[in-house]
């Protein structure tokens, strides 16, 4: 049997592959969760409620933008150690992995990719240290897996622009120091705008009712009239290419993210299953509990290969859109899967607050639809193996 199943799981010897600075980033990630986040995270998703406080010291510990390089703050790693930050990250929470997936991928990937040099200094330090949070406005009340349809806008007005529409479901936006927004120009083309704090007509309402990502703030992002600087644009890249750029980025670390989630409810289904006794011997000695054990094992170790392979494309600038939507696609799914059947395993148990399983579930729920729903990453696989994309229909006139 392999060791140590509980803690990693390793069932396929994956850390041979990774270096010494690897598993140095993920014990220290986790060393750090299992002391400042784990004792308090159930308490803030009960109440819905956001630990702004952690933010300084995810900062500390690198996991905001892990690979942007030492000159603009960043601790200079590589994807897999990223990966590996946000596997710990989401064996805790998912809402814990959003804040900082979207502050790398979302705020600080394009700012460091498509940003001016005025714009790199003024805004990667800060937000590398925790000095500042960052948001990612794509999606639209009407405009979710279709961000192409997006209405919001800006019309020239001497050295500025003027922004006008909403943005909805934004992670971190009601206490962002900035956002990242994208909106169309008079010709339609997509531009991305950094929008601070502050700046007059711009509000960022936090949107209530959550029963799933209790412990991350999502909110609106309103523009009525905003005047915004022309040197807040991002110059190096238009399209709706740039935005979908940063969601890779982002994509990726959710599919490490989520592989932690797994993790997590399978090391307590197999403690479980080891010392809750029924009918005289304990509920593991079930060959329909080792079934479930056995299957999610399996999930996970194919899933594990799939990111870790991943993660070396991604350092070799290999990696494509399409390959990166699978892993999301297929470790969100097993994740999801894992969880129900990890729930069930605790019995009744499963549904309360001393087991994270039932948390982790309901935050999956969100986790599987943004960043592109699951089906939406089925149909760009689809495109990629057929080349005929499939998200538009011309329906007959009704
Ligand atoms: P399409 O015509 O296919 O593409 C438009 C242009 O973009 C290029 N492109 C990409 N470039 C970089 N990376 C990618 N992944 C790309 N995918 C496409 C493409 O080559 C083209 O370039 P060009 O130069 O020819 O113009 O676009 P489409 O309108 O048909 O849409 C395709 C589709 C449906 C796949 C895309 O719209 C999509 O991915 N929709 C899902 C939307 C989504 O994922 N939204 C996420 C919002 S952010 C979020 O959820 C954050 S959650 C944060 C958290 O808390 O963790
Ligand atoms: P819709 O696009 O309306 O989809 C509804 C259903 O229709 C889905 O099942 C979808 O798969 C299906 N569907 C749509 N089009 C097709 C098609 N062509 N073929 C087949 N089925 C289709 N967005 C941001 O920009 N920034 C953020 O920080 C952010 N954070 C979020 C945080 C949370 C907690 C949540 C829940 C969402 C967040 N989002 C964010 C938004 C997220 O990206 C969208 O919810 C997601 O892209 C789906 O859009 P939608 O909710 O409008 O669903």
């Amino acid at each position: 049997m392999a060791t140590d199943l509980y803690t990693h799981p390793d069932y396929y010897n994956l850390d041979d592959l990774l270096t010494e600075e690897h598993k140095m980033v993920r014990e220290a990630t986790r060393a750090w969760i299992k002391q400042n986040v784990s004792p308090i995270i159930e308490d803030y998703y009960e109440r819905a409620a956001f630990p702004q406080h952690l933010v300084k010291g995810l900062g500390e510990i690198g996991a905001f933008g892990p690979y942007i390089p030492q000159e603009y703050g960043g601790p200079g790693l590589d994807q897999i150690s990223y990966g590996l930050i946000m596997q710990e990250l989401e064996r805790c929470d998912s809402g814990l992995r959003s804040t900082s997936s979207v502050q790398s991928s979302l705020v600080m990937y394009p700012i460091w990719r498509y940003g001016s040099e005025e714009q790199k200094q003024k805004w990667l330090p800060r937000l590398a240290s925790g000095d500042a949070l960052g948001c990612f406005g794509l999606t639209e009340p009407d405009h979710g897996s279709n961000p192409a349809g997006m209405i919001t806008n800006f019309k020239e007005d001497g050295d500025h622009v003027i922004l006008n529409g909403a943005k909805m479901w934004i992670s971190n936006a009601p206490l962002s120091d900035v956002a990242v927004v994208w909106a169309k120009d008079e010709t339609g083309r997509i531009h991305g705008l950094l929008v601070e704090k502050g700046m007059e007509g711009f509000t960022a309402p936090e949107m209530k009712g959550k029963l799933s990502l209790r412990a991350s703030i999502t909110g609106e992002l309103i523009f009525d009239n905003v005047r915004v600087p022309k040197s807040n644009i991002l110059p190096g890249r238009s399209g709706l290419g740039a935005p979908l750029s940063c969601l890779d980025s982002a994509r990726f670390g959710i599919a490490w993210g989520a592989l932690g989630a797994a993790m997590d409810c399978y090391d307590q289904a197999l403690r479980y299953s080891k010392e809750r006794t029924q009918f005289g011997v304990p509920i593991g000695a079930f060959q329909l509990t080792q079934k479930k054990l056995a299957e999610m094992i399996t999930e996970i170790t194919k899933a594990q290969l799939l990111t870790y392979r991943l993660g070396q494309l991604r350092n070799e600038g290999k990696a494509t859109s399409a390959q990166i939507s699978m892993a999301k696609r297929n470790n969100v799914e097993i994740a999801l899967k894992i969880a129900r059947e990890a729930r069930q395993i605790l019995g009744g148990m499963g549904i309360t607050s001393e087991f994270s399983i039932m948390r982790h579930m309901a935050n999956l729920e969100s986790v599987v639809t943004y960043e592109g729903t699951h089906d939406i990453h089925l149909l760009i696989t689809g495109m990629d193996v057929t080349g005929i994309p499939s998200f538009k229909r011309d329906l007959p006139e009704m």
